[in-house]
Parts: C-alpha cells; sequence; structure tokens
C-alpha cells in the first residue's frame, strides 16, 4: 500500500498517475468530494502531525510513504512521525524551496524538488521504489532460510528453482537468471524440472547454452532450504507440495498458490521480470543468460506479438547487446536429426500426390513417431501441396500425421472419422492397429496393402475418388 500525506494539486497529479497500479491512502486535513474519491482510494481526513491520524491510515502497512504538502514545519513533522511509525517503509518527501536542511537527521529515501520534478517523475521512483522493496524482501527470505536451515553438518542444500511440468524456454530461462541472482546473494541453487522437454528447440536451448536441469524424479525436495517456482502460480502444473513454495515469480493471471514471496505481473513473459530484477541489481547477464533470456521473452510473446507489455519491450532492449546472436540463431533452428531427415526423404520419394494439391506418403517402418509430424510439415512445403498425410508402422501400430493450409478441410475431423484419431483444422494425428496386416512379412507385400486402405479410407472420408486431377 502507498501511503499519500498532502492532497494538494501536485498530490493530486501523483495519485492519479499511480492509482492504476497500486492500492492508495490518502491523508489530508480537508478532502472536497470525499465520496466521489472513495471510489479509487482510501481516504482518511485528518492532521497528519497527529500520530492516531497516521495510524488510523494504516501507516504501519505502508510500503511506500509519500509526504507532500507544502509546508515546511509540517512536512518535517510528518517526516518525523512516519520514520519513527514505519522506519522501514520507502519515504520520499518534498523539498521546500530555501529550506535546504529541512530534513536533516531523518532517514528519508528521496527528497523530491516539485519544480524540477514532474508527476511522472514521482510515479516512476514509486514504481522503482516497490521494485527495491520486494528485491530487499526476496534477498531477505533467501539469506534468512538459509541462515536457518542449511549448515554443514545436516548436508542441505540452498535454493530449488522449479519450472511447471513440461517447461519452455521463458521458464528455463527465468530458472537461469534466478539462480544468477541467488549467486550474488551467495546462495547455490539447482533448476529442476518434471514431465519432458519437448520440441527440438527446447532441447537445443537447454544444450547450446549448457543448462544443468536436474529432473524432479532424481532429487529429494527436502534437502533444499529455499524452493521457488518460476512462470507459474498454479498448482495444477508443478509436482510438488504447493506448500512447501516460498517464492513465486509469474506472469500469469489467478495465482492459486501463496508463497511468502509473490511477484505475479501481467506482462509477457516471466524472463522480463526477471531481466528487470538484474537491471535494478546491476547484474551484468552472461551471453548465455542474456541469449536465454531474450529467446524466452520473444517466444513467450510470440516475436514481441502476444500480451506484450512495455517491460517486455525494456527488457529485451536491455539484453540485446549481450546475445550471442548465432546461438540465438542455432536454437531457433535446430539441426534436424539424421533418423528424421530420412523419414523425411523417404516422405518426399513415396509421395502420391492426389487431385493435384493432396500428398501422401507411406515412410515404412520407423523408430520415432515425432519424425511423422515433422515430415508432414515438409510435405506441405512443397509447391502446390496444401494438405499432406505421413503414415508410417512403429512396432505393432500405423501412426499417421496430418497437416493442411486449406480452410476448407477440417482433419481433426477427417482423422477422426477414418480412424478413430483427432487433432485440429490444420493438424491432426491417428494410430491404427496394425491387425491383421502384421502377419505380412513381405515388405513389398506390406506396403501395397497399407497404402492402398489407408488412402482409401481417408480419400473416402474426405470424398475424393482416386486418379481425379
Ligand atoms: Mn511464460
Amino acid at each position: 500500500m502507498i501511503l499519500l500525506i498532502g492532497y494538494g494539486r501536485f498530490g493530486k497529479k501523483v495519485a492519479n498517475l499511480i492509482k492504476e497500479k497500486e492500492e492508495i491512502t490518502i491523508v489530508d486535513k480537508e478532502i472536497n468530494d470525499k465520496e466521489k474519491l472513495e471510489s479509487d482510494f482510501n481516504i482518511v481526513i485528518g492532521d497528519a502531525t497527529k500520530e492516531e491520524v497516521l495510524k488510523k491510515a494504516n501507516i504501519e502497512k505502508a510500503d511506500i510513504i509519500l509526504v507532500l504538502t507544502n509546508e515546511p514545519e509540517v512536512n518535517r513533522r510528518i517526516a518525523e512521525l512516519v520514520c519513527n511509525l514505519n522506519p522501514s517503509a520507502y519515504k520520499i518527501v518534498r523539498h521546500i524551496p530555501g529550506q535546504p536542511d529541512l530534513y536533516e537527521g531523518l532517514d528519508i529515501d528521496k527528497i523530491i524538488d516539485v519544480l524540477e520534478s514532474g508527476a511522472k517523475d514521482i510515479a516512476k521512483d514509486v514504481e522503482e521504489a516497490k521494485l527495491k522493496r520486494m528485491l530487499t524482501q526476496l534477498k531477505n527470505i533467501l539469506i534468512e532460510k538459509k541462515k536457518e536451515f542449511c549448515s554443514s553438518k545436516n548436508g542441505k542444500k540452498g535454493l530449488l528453482i522449479i519450472t511447471h511440468r513440461n517447461p519452455d524456454p521463458d521458464a528455463i530461462a527465468s530458472a537461469m537468471a534466478l539462480k544468477t541472482i541467488a549467486e550474488k546473494w551467495e546462495v547455490t541453487s539447482d533448476i529442476a524440472y518434471s514431465g519432458n522437454i519437448g520440441y527440438d528447440e527446447n532441447k537445443a536451448m537447454i544444450n547450446l547454452l549448457e543448462v544443468e536441469i536436474l529432473n524432479l524424479k532424481d532429487i529429494d525436495i527436502n534437502k533444499y532450504c529455499v524452493i521457488a517456482l518460476v512462470d507459474s502460480s498454479s498448482s495444477k502444473y508443478i509436482d510438488i507440495d504447493p506448500e512447501k513454495i516460498d517464492i513465486v515469480i509469474d506472469h500469469h493471471q489467478n495465482p492459486d498458490i501463496s508463497a511468502r514471496y509473490m511477484d505475479v505481473r501481467n506482462v509477457g513473459a516471466t524472463a522480463s521480470i526477471l531481466t528487470q530484477y538484474l537491471m535494478e541489481l546491476n547484474i551484468e547477464p552472461t551471453r548465455k543468460l542474456a541469449t536465454a533470456l531474450f529467446y524466452g521473452i520473444q517466444t513467450d510473446t510470440d516475436y514481441f506479438k502476444r500480451n506484450v507489455s512495455k517491460l517486455d519491450f525494456e527488457a529485451a532492449s536491455y539484453l540485446q547487446p549481450y546475445i550471442d546472436a548465432t546461438i540465438l540463431n542455432m536454437i531457433e533452428n535446430p539441426e534436424i536429426s539424421t533418423e528424421v531427415m530420412e523419414v523425411i526423404a523417404k516422405a518426399i520419394m513415396n509421395r502420391k500426390i492426389i487431385k493435384g494439391n493432396i500428398a501422401l506418403a507411406y515412410v515404412e517402418e520407423i523408430s520415432n513417431r515425432d519424425a511423422l509430424p515433422q515430415a508432414a510439415d515438409f510435405l506441405l512445403k512443397m509447391e502446390g501441396i496444401s494438405t499432406t498425410f505421413v503414415y508410417g508402422i512403429v512396432g505393432d501400430k500405423i501412426h499417421i500425421s496430418a497437416r493442411t493450409k486449406d480452410l476448407r478441410i477440417n482433419l481433426g475431423e477427417i482423422l477422426r472419422e477414418a480412424f478413430g484419431g483427432g487433432g485440429h483444422q490444420t493438424a491432426a494425428a491417428a494410430t491404427i492397429p496394425l491387425g491383421i496386416f502384421a502377419s505380412v512379412s513381405d515388405k513389398e507385400s506390406l506396403r501395397k496393402l497399407v497404402e492402398e486402405a489407408i488412402t482409401k479410407k481417408i480419400l473416402e472420408v474426405m470424398g475424393v475418388r482416386e486418379g481425379q486431377g
């Protein structure tokens, strides 16, 4: 909460600039239009040089206190009281011309000159002050808990940073940044995840940036003094008891975990929040960390198009000079494995084009079904092709992957109707037991049978007769 004392012309301007983001309590001797203001602010009418008035305004709960009256003696008296009643709050007081020593001997964080700085500067100061206080709190939790629980005797470790299940680049980058920050405060940490690290880009990120990330299954979380969760604030997406979490840093709305430290903001990426921490703490990111954070912001905002905020742009422009463009490029375009390349090659060789724009390709027996969607994507790049079906045998099943750019076709429905599969309009998959085909040992006969059966069924459902076009 922000306590603003002195609701004159200047106080009003400041209050209006910060009211969107913060809960504000205003104290002044007289306030006109009290009722009208009450929807935006908590109002306390009274003489702020009196202790009971400040107590009525919940001064002990204020994070930031602004003393903005224009009378020197009054401001001095209030400043003294404020320092006594809430020594840990961030205190901003108004400079009165011709009174250079007005606040001498008091522990004031910032003295502002109303003539020199506009209300906007003060709104900015308030935001910075809040961040400073947050980071002090974060540091205190880490250091306190480490002192309390970690000793060389009990073998306990420092901080455990966990991501949500199946971590994405934003989660991984945020964990890396928090680890760097904790290191600055002499707290060592491990990063852990549950689920899978899917997508070649995410695997490439971890390999190229040499991220050390453990699997939750392999560690004992009770061995850690502090636990932080990044890029999630919901118990639905984690695999540990939410009660054990001390720190939550996230950008998703409506958290259902309440930790001691909560920084949940509506911005494009958690990596932007952590970048802001680095900036405030003057920690220069390494190339790898900067690249990770930049990639995290980029992917979560879909290249600065989705849910992007001012903070995301600021963070990205701060990171920009530190990033390793070569590595970033390699992460975005990971090398294709030989196996996937072979499946793609087979799909190209074996493709059958129906009606000029539908490609069907049988890729025979393969060991990795993940190659199928990649081959289906690849075929879609061929000139004139708007719909692709790639299928192959994995174990005792036929797997099919399909893609389309044609808005009139709903692949999810087609594969459901044809084989009980599913998916979306543009991408779908299905699995069919080999059944009687399994007994066919001759490769060539198997190919013929499978190709015929699958092609016939797909075209039937699509309402296309073979041989057309
Ligand atoms: Mn995120």
